[in-house]
């Protein structure tokens, strides 16, 4: 599939070009389907007898439940944050990624682990398709609103604090659909609300609103935090922003 080919490009040249397999020890693994090439290059490097004894070493923190399970599919050592409180280099993906590396994330409702994860590395990779590159401000591109993760029982106190206070056009809780009757719950066993507020100005005020609200855990805007990142395309070329 051309998508698959553009997600696998970009997670392959971003670890081929960032990864430092000699000095490199604690890795942060992202969430959804971008990243599943990231482990995927990971997993060959720890084939390969050139790299095998380094990368056998590499802890490498997850950032939910499917990014554990990418881990330990890998063959990779699995540790835990509360035991690798820094982390070397993360690879995540993106919803939207602005021109200037502001990022909205939380499509795959796993924005606290990521959030925690990422501004606990020295270093933060996004990876993506070329879908994901605003060219403008964010939210701009991105049409599913910013995920916020909330405590169950304040998700309503939330939606409405997000329409009155900041002006959310919309503030959805996310259902389970077919999945799952009645909301989704995330791996820390919270809700998720996503709100839409069109084209965002001020990213990191609104950021800092929203985690002022009661109720909220964690909003997926990510700014001041992604060092650079790769934007794969159908035909395996890469755009990069750094
Ligand atoms: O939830 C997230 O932020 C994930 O990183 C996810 O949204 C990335 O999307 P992808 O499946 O297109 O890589």
């Amino acid at each position: 599939l051309p998508i698959e080919n553009a997600k696998r490009a970009a997670a392959y040249l971003a670890v081929d070009e960032n990864l430092d397999i000699f000095h490199h020890r604690i890795i942060g693994v992202g969430s959804g389907s971008t990243v599943i090439y990231v482990a995927e290059r990971l997993g060959q490097y720890l084939k390969d007898e050139k790299f095998r004894d380094y990368v056998s070493q590499f802890i490498c923190i997850a950032t939910g439940f499917q990014s554990k399970q990418l881990i330990m599919d890998s063959g990779l050592q699995y540790g835990i944050i509360e035991q690798h409180p820094v982390i070397d280099i993360v690879f995540d993906g993106a919803d939207e990624v602005d021109p200037n590396l502001q990022l909205i994330k939380g499509g795959g409702a796993c924005l606290f682990q990521e959030k925690l994860i990422s501004t606990s590395a020295k270093t933060f990779i996004v990876v993506a398709d070329s879908s994901k590159r605003a060219p403008s401000k964010l939210g701009s591109h991105w049409r599913k609103g910013v995920p916020i993760e909330v405590v169950p029982p304040a998700y309503v106190r939330v939606r409405n604090d997000l329409l009155t206070k900041v002006n959310a056009k919309t503030a959805v809780l996310r259902e389970g659909g077919k999945a799952k009757a009645g909301p989704i719950v995330t791996d820390n066993s919270n809700f998720i609300i996503d709100a839409d507020f069109g084209e965002i100005e001020d990213p990191k005020t609104l950021y800092k609103e929203i985690k002022l609200m009661v109720g909220v855990v964690e909003a997926g805007i990510f700014v001041d935090n992604a060092a650079k990142a790769y934007f794969g395309n159908a035909d395996g070329s890469v755009e990069i922003l750094d």
